[in-house]
């Protein structure tokens, strides 16, 4: 027995002086005084009477102790449970409840909102503040600087990540320390990361993209990483010149083509830019290359199956695809219909089996037999083609599902929001191009024949139960939505309609 994440990624660095990480204020933090906090942690936990199994949730901003946490959990055996910052106390309580988790940490700010969801849960309730302030920080201080590691099968839960489905309810996705290790090797190796490494790290650490490729891969390579609250243009500029990569969303990569500041001189440092999360289009792929010289880097994943395909670290990196299957990756293209083999160039949807796919849903045992095939393969639910070269191009998405600046909405969840307001027969949210964020949301409301929508009732319900990002930013009245001759709403047709409203 051992604790793979343990070993593989944190015991060879734990004596390390080098810098692990580089804070927006300048501190520098290295591995050896990291690792003592986050040995702090794994005895807190352990305190806090959670077991090899059980579950952590919580809501905290992004910081260093948000890191140590984490991986304290991993060294006590405890599965943590990341959720966006922008979630209401509704879609907390889901989640809270959902995954039995017996502790839930937020930020002092949320205390009250969360206190009576916590009490409902039996679970306890702690704070951490981004500035590292907090109920839960200030008991770790007065742990020992060194844990044991507690010993966890490779199969063995490491994290639980709550996805949306098309049906409105959200499912935790329950990755292992197989998964989240072998991914983080074969993504050091590909995208050859070394100790000497910079990462820039300006995304969010409650998703797949910050929490495991960008954190874990350095890791995997004992680099660092210039590590920021958040995405910030000015912080961003002012430590390009030090750091070697970087991994962003789409939007991360428009917004710094958009900044005079951005030139070909702050990136003479960097030996690699990478983009996942959401389609990047060739458009910008050109762009970046005429500013800064520098090919973008594709990759495509998800958070059940972690990174499946990646374009060639070496090779062409060719714009509008994600590149080829992972090594230890094994991908197929099947009919969406009957799940029958498509023979290459024909579109299908991908499936992907391998060390990087999940375990299943949580508490979802049908759901999870829906989408993992018994033969190991996942059904990604993306419509892909492959051309003539073997580079996989995402085409469309066979799940109704909006990606709004690399984060995920579905428009069934809103909808069910949207259905409940009196006035409303039927609503239809879709996606359309937005020049920030890729696409984002717009809601189409047909009415009851004879009653007035109030949209200001509408958005105040939208407020109180969704996440700002999943907010509609239009909403349309109208007397019916367009149907096929099956009677099926006509969601093309809508997505047509509204396509320009954002853009000029
Ligand atoms: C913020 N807002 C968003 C939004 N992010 N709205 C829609 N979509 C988003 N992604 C809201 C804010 O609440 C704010 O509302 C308003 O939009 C403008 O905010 P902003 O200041 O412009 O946004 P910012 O804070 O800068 O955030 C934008 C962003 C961020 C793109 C930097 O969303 C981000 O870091 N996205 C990365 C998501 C990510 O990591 N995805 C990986 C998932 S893993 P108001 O009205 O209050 O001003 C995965 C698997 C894989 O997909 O393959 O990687
Ligand atoms: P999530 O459920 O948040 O992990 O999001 C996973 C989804 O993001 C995938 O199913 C894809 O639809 C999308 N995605 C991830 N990477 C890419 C990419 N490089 N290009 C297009 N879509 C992507």
């Amino acid at each position: 027995m051992a604790n793979l994440i343990f070993d593989t990624l944190m015991r060879p660095w734990r004596k390390s002086e080098n810098v692990f990480l580089y804070l927006q204020d300048g501190e520098t933090i290295r591995y050896s005084t990291f690792f003592g906090r986050v040995a702090r942690y794994a005895n807190l936990v352990t305190e806090l009477g959670l077991e090899p199994g059980d579950r952590l949730a919580a809501q905290v901003g992004k910081s260093p102790e948000t890191l140590a946490l984490y991986l304290g959990c991993i060294q006590a055996g405890v599965v943590f449970l990341p959720l966006n910052t922008a979630y209401t106390p509704a879609e907390v309580s889901y989640f809270v409840e959902d995954s039995g988790a017996r502790v839930l940490v937020c930020d002092t700010t949320c205390q009250k909102g969360l206190m009576p969801i916590a009490q409902a849960c039996n679970a306890q309730l702690m704070t951490l503040n981004e500035d590292g302030s907090g109920s839960l920080p200030a008991q770790a201080s007065l742990q020992r600087a060194d844990a044991p590691v507690v010993a966890r099968n490779d199969d063995d839960l490491a994290a639980l990540l709550y996805t949306s489905g098309t049906t409105g309810r959200s499912k935790g996705a329950m990755l292992s320390h197989r998964n989240l290790t072998s991914n983080a090797r074969v993504l050091k190796e590909l995208w050859q990361f070394e100790d000497r490494d910079v990462l820039m790290h300006a995304l969010p650490i409650y998703h797949t993209h910050g929490l495991f490729v960008a954190t874990f891969v350095t890791l995997a390579a004992g680099g660092s990483m210039v590590f920021l609250p958040k995405f910030n243009l000015d912080a961003m500029c002012s430590f390009l010149p030090q750091a070697t990569s970087m991994m962003g969303v789409p939007t991360f990569y428009t917004r710094l083509l958009d900044d005079p500041r951005f030139t070909a001189d702050l990136t003479k440092n960097m030996r690699l830019f990478i983009s996942g999360s959401a389609p990047l289009l060739a458009e910008t792929h050109r762009q970046f290359e005429d500013r800064t010289g520098h090919r973008i880097l594709e990759r495509y994943g998800m958070t059940e199956t972690n990174m499946s395909t990646s374009n060639p670290y070496d090779g062409e990196r060719r714009a509008g695809t994600v590149g080829f299957p992972l090594p230890g990756v094994e991908t197929r293209i099947t009919a969406p219909e009957t799940g029958e083999l498509l023979p290459d160039g024909e579109i299908g949807v991908l499936e992907v089996r391998g060390d990087n796919v999940f375990n299943g849903y949580w508490n979802m045992p049908e759901k999870t037999r829906e989408e993992l095939r018994e033969n190991g393969f996942f059904i990604t639910g993306d419509l892909v083609q492959k051309d003539e070269d073997g580079y996989i191009q995402i085409v469309g998405r066979g799940k109704d599902l909006i990606i709004s600046g690399g984060f995920n909405i579905y428009p069934k969840e809103v909808e069910q929001v949207l259905d409940d307001q009196p006035g409303v027969l039927e609503t239809a949210v879709v996606g359309v191009p937005h020049p920030d964020f890729g696409e984002t949301v717009v809601a189409v409301i047909a009415r009851t024949s004879d009653d007035v929508v109030d949209l200001e009732q509408l958005k105040e319900a939208v407020t109180a139960k969704l996440a700002k990002f999943k907010h509609p930013r239009k909403y349309v009245v109208i007397d019916a939505l367009p149907r096929n001759t099956m009677g099926k709403v006509q969601k093309n047709a809508l997505r047509d309609e509204y396509k320009n409203l954002f853009m000029q």
